[in-house]
């Protein structure tokens, strides 16, 4: 089996799980972690690079010691420190972290004073009341737990769905595989991976090549397949290591264009084109648009949509959310380019549990094209992130002002990400926040408030003077957590009423606001900021997750905050501190 970036990733992260959850030095810990994050996030694969006798690249936080360990576990396919540490614990303990709620802390309080290491003695302990007496634990976190349990149990019953950059990192490496392939001619990737979701059921290739290319043969022969499903000559289906699906249609070249349309869908759109073309007396399917017998349109998608009478609909809007109409109408959306973006509003640092000084950060976002970044770590209350008192955010203060009167082409803005305290004040005064460019508040405890109080809570942080953007709203986590409760039309009223954007935080695990909340905003004409919510250098690579949510959420140029020049952002950063409450 392949060794990816991933694999290597996840082995330093089980091993700093298992250093946790036997209390090991935390700066080991964070070691791992922080190895783990760079090497999964790095642009080349490691084995490539190793199997190829390249010097391995000098890495952050990549020393000699865990540089060996990556060249062992590229050689062997294994780590023996993991072995070891394995060994020493109870063999699925590991899998209690996957109890939301449940961190390396707790779970070692689990297994040290009930002996708990399964999720099924966990079930056990919960449902027999043992938990709440553990010192930490109480009555209501042995009610989350069984909560989560429950949700994780019905979870198991569906089959996974793959967050987009590791569904991409799969789907850009077969299709260069298949386009090796001789006599094949076109390879794209359909389907909701077209559509830009944030995440895919599975990933639909169409290809067209010569009649006698192997391309059947090959595909199933790709390395990382490790079932058949079905194996014909127009149609295959395989299912990789990673548990991702893959059909694959050979299609005809002058069908291309139908059965692009057809298979990128969505299902919901393709019935609502389908509709149309039956008022017009027209059949279509994934062959083409028919006539009687006779075949009118399907060699490109533009030809399918000529012919129900409609301009070409980029995929990200076919949902059947109204693209249609304004197709009709004349009225599709100018949707929102990568190119748009002017700047960077949520960046973190080493100040705080970035991985990168700002120098670093700043010089990694000009290569990115950016004009402007604000500096935004955490406030003090989020102590596990090494939040910011008022003296370490006034010294941050100064640095930058230092660095941006030594540098060029890039300007920093001063910021911060404070605490939204569970009263909805902040967690630094307005003595300190007036001397910042960007205040982004942001709600990272208390999560699961009744949707009143959570909603007052946020109101009331909207009401601070000096806020002017509210960071993932929903706070939400892809495959884990779900969106907070709140009444999401009155904040972004709130918003509207005084200038504050609403974050769509483009961290693919986030992509918060969602596509809906973001046609939301736009209808509601609340600016939506886009942000990489960076805490390394490479993560400005986010931003391209974001473009392709806020897209499939009809955002235009105008709707977005950080599309403005530097100049105009200020204007409207200053023009909501002075909008009253
Ligand atoms: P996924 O894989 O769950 O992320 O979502 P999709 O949209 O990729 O869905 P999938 O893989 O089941 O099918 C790919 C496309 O094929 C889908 O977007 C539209 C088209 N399609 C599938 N089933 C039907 C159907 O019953 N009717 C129509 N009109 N189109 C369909
Ligand atoms: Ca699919
Ligand atoms: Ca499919």
């Amino acid at each position: 089996m392949p060794l990816h970036n991933a694999d290597i990733a996840a082995i330093f992260d089980e091993i700093a799980d298992l250093l946790e959850i036997r209390d090991d030095n935390p700066f080991r810990v964070r070691a791992y972690r922080n190895a783990a994050r760079t090497v999964g996030g790095y642009g080349r694969e490691f084995k490539t690079l190793i199997d190829s006798g390249a010097a391995p690249p000098k890495l952050p936080g990549i020393g000699a010691d865990l540089s060996a360990k990556i060249d062992e576990i590229v050689t062997t396919g294994h780590c023996a420190m993991l072995d070891g540490l394995r060994k020493q614990m109870p063999p699925d303990i590991t899998e209690l972290l996957k109890v939301p709620g449940l961190g390396p802390k707790r779970v070692q309080a689990l297994n040290r004073e009930l002996g708990v290491s399964t999720i099924a003695q966990l079930d056990a302990a919960a449902h027999a009341g043992q938990i709440h007496d553990i010192p930490g634990f109480g009555i209501k976190s042995e009610q989350q737990i069984q909560q989560a349990l429950d949700a994780l149990a019905a979870q198991a019953g569906q089959s996974a769905r793959f967050k987009r950059p590791l569904a991409a990192q799969y789907a850009q490496a077969l299709v260069d595989y298949l386009k090796r392939v001789p006599g094949v001619d076109q390879v794209v990737v359909a389907g909701s991976y077209r559509r830009m979701k944030e995440t895919v059921g599975d990933l639909d290739i169409l290809v067209t090549a010569a009649a006698d290319s192997a391309l059947m043969a090959r595909f199933i022969a790709y390395d990382e397949v490790k079932t058949v499903l079905a194996h014909g000559e127009t149609r295959s289906s395989v299912v990789l290591h990673n548990g991702l699906q893959v059909d694959l249609r050979l299609v005809p070249a002058d069908s291309y264009g139908a059965a692009l349309h057809y298979f990128t869908g969505s299902k919901a759109h393709n019935i609502a084109i389908r509709r149309i073309a039956q008022e017009l007396g027209l059949k279509i399917n994934e062959y083409g648009v028919f006539r009687g017998a006779q075949r009118i349109a399907g060699d490109t998608e533009e030809s399918v949509f000529a012919a129900v009478g409609l301009p070409f609909i980029v995929p990200e809007l076919r949902e059947d959310r109204g693209e249609i109409q304004a197709a009709r109408a004349g009225r599709l959306p100018r949707l929102i380019t990568r190119a748009d973006l002017r700047g960077d509003l949520h960046v973190h640092t080493r100040a705080s549990d970035g991985h990168n000084t700002i120098q670093e950060m700043a010089r990694a976002a000009q290569a990115q094209g950016l004009e402007y970044i604000a500096i935004t770590d955490h406030s003090r209350r989020l102590t596990i992130t090494h939040g910011l008192d008022p003296q370490q955010l006034l010294r941050q203060i100064d640095e930058i002002d230092r660095i941006n009167a030594g540098s060029a082409g890039i300007t920093i803005l001063k910021g911060i990400e404070v605490d939204i305290l569970e009263d909805g004040a902040l967690d630094l005064p307005d003595s300190v926040l007036q001397h910042l460019d960007v205040v982004i508040a942001a709600v990272h405890s208390k999560l699961d408030l009744p949707r009143q109080r959570q909603t007052e809570r946020l109101l009331r942080a909207l009401d601070q003077r000096y806020v002017n953007i509210l960071a993932h709203p929903t706070n939400r986590l892809l495959g884990a957590r779900g969106p907070s409760e709140i009444d999401m039309l009155r904040i972004m009223r709130k918003a509207k009423s005084r200038d504050i954007a609403l974050e769509l935080d483009a961290q693919p695990e986030r992509l918060d606001l969602d596509d809906a909340l973001c046609l939301m905003a736009r209808d509601e004409g609340v600016l939506v900021a886009i942000d990489s919510d960076a805490h390394g250098s490479a993560d400005f690579a986010n931003l391209d997750y974001g473009i392709g949510q806020a897209r499939r959420g009809w955002l235009e140029r105008e709707n977005v905050l950080n599309t403005s020049d530097l100049k105009t952002l200020l204007a409207r950063l200053h023009a909501g501190r002075d909008a009253t409450p």
